[in-house]
């Protein structure tokens, strides 16, 4: 039975790979941190009590800037695979916690790679770097693909390059399967509640049903390639099948702005929006509402812009090449944008029709996720 180990399992795609490997017949292990609230949300359906005979989902207390930390987890697992997915991965939080965001997102992925070698097992353990689309930042050429050049334009951005050269010298310098996974932006109803997406679908289930007023968001003209994170695990897994080891883009190709996101969003509810106004003024009103469960006035300004979204520097275009993983590995998503929207837009209905429903009846909800 093949061993996997997991940095980053309590997060989005943490979950999804740890399922995915779980199917496929692999003993997981996953890295979660200390909290002092429950963190184990998105995986508590793959628990296993440890006292369990033929225990195959494991988790261990561990953090990537405890160098002395993973290299026991690591000695002890002895995996065949490490993915390294944990991270602290918002853009805009990185700008408030640059340090901290370089320490764990660069030199957390060298405590790995180092903890590998000087483990002695370089030839064994096959290692998946969580790489970015951020790592193109300012346009350089569109659509972006493994040979564009990197011009980050965050903390993070900054913090990931150094984490994919720094694979790519432990690959040259010491013959390890080492591979990034250049990942353009994935999502899905798991989703971190402060990403663009699963702010706006959270938001527009809640303005549908009354709970809130008003979205505020930063820069609408932003434009992503956005896909299905459970499409984009396996592209992780496949990287790792392969006889030799490599970087790969993995991308739809296709690029939204994030008006278009909105707009699309809400019409998932049957509510059209329309965009009026410039800059700071531009607002989003309802023109009409077709589900009569939804008491939204035509006119209501339901959009408006907060600068505290928006970020220091940006990175306005994001469109990715992913010919060489659709040809080398054979991958291609399965899940379209539309799929992708309407399925998060469904299940952010449903977690708020839930809370409703308990509120109104004067029920005591308390509703971490708020
Ligand atoms: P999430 O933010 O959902 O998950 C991040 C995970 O990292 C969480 O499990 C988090 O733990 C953990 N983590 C944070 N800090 C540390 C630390 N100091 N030590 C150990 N673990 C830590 O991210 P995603 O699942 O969306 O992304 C997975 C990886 O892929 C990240 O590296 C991200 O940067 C990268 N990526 C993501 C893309 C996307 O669009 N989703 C695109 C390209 C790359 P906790 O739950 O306790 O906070
Ligand atoms: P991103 O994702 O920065 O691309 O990083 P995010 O969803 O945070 O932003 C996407 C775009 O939307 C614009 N935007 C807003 N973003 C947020 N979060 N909140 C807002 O209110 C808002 N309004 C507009 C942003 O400016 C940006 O242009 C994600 C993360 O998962 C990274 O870890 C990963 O590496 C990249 O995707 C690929």
């Amino acid at each position: 039975m093949k061993k996997a180990l997991i940095t980053g399992v309590t997060g989005q795609d943490g979950a999804y790979l740890a399922e995915f490997l779980l199917e496929k017949g692999y003993e997981v292990h996953g890295i979660k941190r200390r909290s002092s609230l429950f963190n184990t949300n998105r995986i508590d359906h793959l628990y296993q009590d440890p006292h369990e005979k033929d225990l195959r989902f494991r988790l261990h207390y561990g953090d990537l800037s405890d160098s002395m930390n993973l290299t026991r987890i690591i000695q002890e697992v002895q995996p065949d695979e490490i993915y390294n997915l944990g991270a602290m991965s918002h853009v805009k939080v990185s700008f408030e916690t640059p340090e901290y965001t370089g320490n764990v997102d660069g030199l957390g992925t060298l405590r790995l790679l180092e903890a590998v070698r000087l483990l002695g097992l370089s030839k064994k353990t096959k290692i998946y770097q969580a790489s970015t689309s951020e790592l193109y930042g300012k346009v350089q050429e569109i659509p972006q693909n493994e040979n564009t050049p990197f011009y980050p334009r965050s903390p993070y951005g900054v913090a990931k390059l150094y984490a994919y050269w720094i694979t790519v010298n432990y690959r040259e310098a010491y013959n390890m399967f080492a591979c990034n996974g250049i990942l353009f932006n994935h999502e899905s109803p798991i989703r971190g509640e402060t990403f663009v997406t699963r702010k706006i679908t959270r938001a527009a289930a809640r303005i549908a049903l009354g709970m809130q007023d008003t979205l505020f968001l930063g820069n609408l003209d932003a434009r992503r390639d956005w896909g299905h994170a459970k499409d984009y695990v396996q592209a992780m897994w496949l990287m790792l099948q392969q006889d030799e080891p490599d970087d790969y883009v993995i991308a739809t190709g296709i690029t939204t702005s994030v008006r278009e996101l909105v707009v699309k969003a809400f019409a998932e509810l049957g509510v059209e929006l329309e965009f009026k106004g410039k800059g700071l003024e531009e607002t989003g009103k309802v023109i009409s509402c077709s589900n009569p469960e939804f008491q939204l006035e035509k006119g209501k300004e339901v959009i408006k812009i907060d600068p505290d979204y928006h970020r220091p520097t940006e990175v306005d275009l994001l469109i990715g090449d992913a010919s060489k993983c659709r040809k080398k590995l054979k991958w291609s998503p399965k899940y379209s944008f539309t799929d992708l929207i309407k399925e998060m837009v469904e299940a952010d209905l449903k977690l708020f029709e839930r809370e409703k429903y308990l509120r109104d009846g004067g029920h005591d909800t308390l509703n971490y996720n708020e």
